[in-house]
């Protein structure tokens, strides 16, 4: 299987609040080398770098003035004289007036972001744009005939909505591969978020659409971060409708009962027959995973893997989650392996 991977990546290092104090966040570069070392240890096939794409690529799913304020956010940011992670401290939440545009960066913050999970420092946004290529030069290697390909993105995307950040994303790379793949021409698209955390982001973007189906399977949000997305009963809106099918499961949860609706999910992507499948691909839901609670096993991941290929569509692969620095490549490249039949 192709993957394409940019160590641009490494621009992008996070701080994390937690606990009361900054420290540095889980989501760190290592996570990336792991996984490319495992891809190149397992000779899992060719690794290649992003092609560049015009920013207007991810217009669609995101809005104009996200994009145009994250790529000018850590300018904004320094012009004020700090020189530490931007962070967003206050939020338009519920009986708040306004829903404005400020002109000061510290709203912007607040406007453009669901929560302080995602920090912007100098190399921020080259480290999300590489990431937002990786998943569109994969769609286009779909689009020109490959049945599947791994996108080795980081920053991860899945909490990144229409207009906001979240979660560790700024971009959500698998929403703009989907959206993408439409723009040229596919009728129907599936995105299969398998990541530990429900995939807000990718609801939000696609909440009203048909085209693209959103399935989830996830911990159970009354009880797991984003605690406000998630639900079963979220089936989307209008013509979308019927298109957004959320699978919380709760804490504990282990392969046996993941598989159950690993069942259920595949059987609403054959039912939309989509011309490409596009997975997020978290392993956060490791047996240990620091911030997660699901009980899956290194082996199991071949079966999830082995369970997608069944399903029969072109694939694209997007990293997502995963904090066990140490297991995130054989769990991440397991899957891979699995699809490919060679568990
Ligand atoms: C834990 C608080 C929750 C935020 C968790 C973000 C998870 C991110 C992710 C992604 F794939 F996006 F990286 N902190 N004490 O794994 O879903
Ligand atoms: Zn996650």
């Amino acid at each position: 299987m192709l993957t394409i991977y940019s160590s641009d990546h490494r621009f992008h290092h996070g701080v994390e609040l937690k606990d009361g104090a900054i420290t540095e966040s889980f989501e760190k570069p290592a996570r990336a080398e792991t996984v490319l070392a495992q891809v190149r240890a397992t000779g899992l096939g060719e690794v290649v770098g992003p092609k560049s794409y015009p920013r207007s690529s991810y217009v669609g799913a995101h809005s104009e003035r996200y994009i145009e304020f994250l790529a000018g956010a850590w300018g904004e940011w320094t012009s004020t004289g700090r020189t530490c992670q931007a962070l967003p401290l206050v939020w338009p939440v519920r009986g708040l007036p306004s829903v404005e545009l400020p002109q000061f960066i510290d709203g912007k913050l607040g406007l453009f972001s669901m929560d302080a999970g995602s920090p912007i420092n100098a190399g921020t946004w080259d480290a999300v744009c590489s990431s937002a290529n990786s998943a569109l030069t994969g769609i286009d290697r779909l689009s020109a005939g490959m049945r599947a390909a791994f996108a080795l993105c980081r920053p991860p995307g899945h909490h990144a909505g229409r207009e906001y950040m979240g979660g560790y994303c700024y971009l959500n790379n698998a929403a703009i591969a989907a959206q993408r793949c439409i723009e040229e021409g596919a009728k129907r698209v599936a995105v299969l978020d398998v990541d530990f955390h429900h995939g807000n982001g990718t609801q939000d973007i696609f909440y009203d659409r048909s085209d693209v189906l959103f399935v989830s399977i996830h911990g159970d949000p009354a009880v797991s971060y984003p605690y406000f997305s998630g639900h079963a009963d979220e089936r989307g809106v209008g013509s979308g409708e019927g298109f957004n099918l959320n699978l919380p499961l709760p804490k504990g949860t282990a392969i046996n009962e993941f598989e159950v609706a690993l069942r259920q999910a595949g059987a609403a992507i054959a039912r939309h027959a989509p011309d490409a499948l596009i997975v997020s691909l978290g392993v956060d839901t490791f047996e240990g995973d620091p911030i997660s609670h699901f009980r899956l096993r290194t082996a199991d991941y071949l079966r999830i893997g082995e369970m997608i290929e069944r399903l029969g569509a072109p694939t694209l692969f997007v990293m997502e989650g995963g904090y066990m620095v140490d297991e995130i490549g054989i769990n991440a490249v397991n899957v891979l392996l699995g699809f490919e039949g060679r568990a």
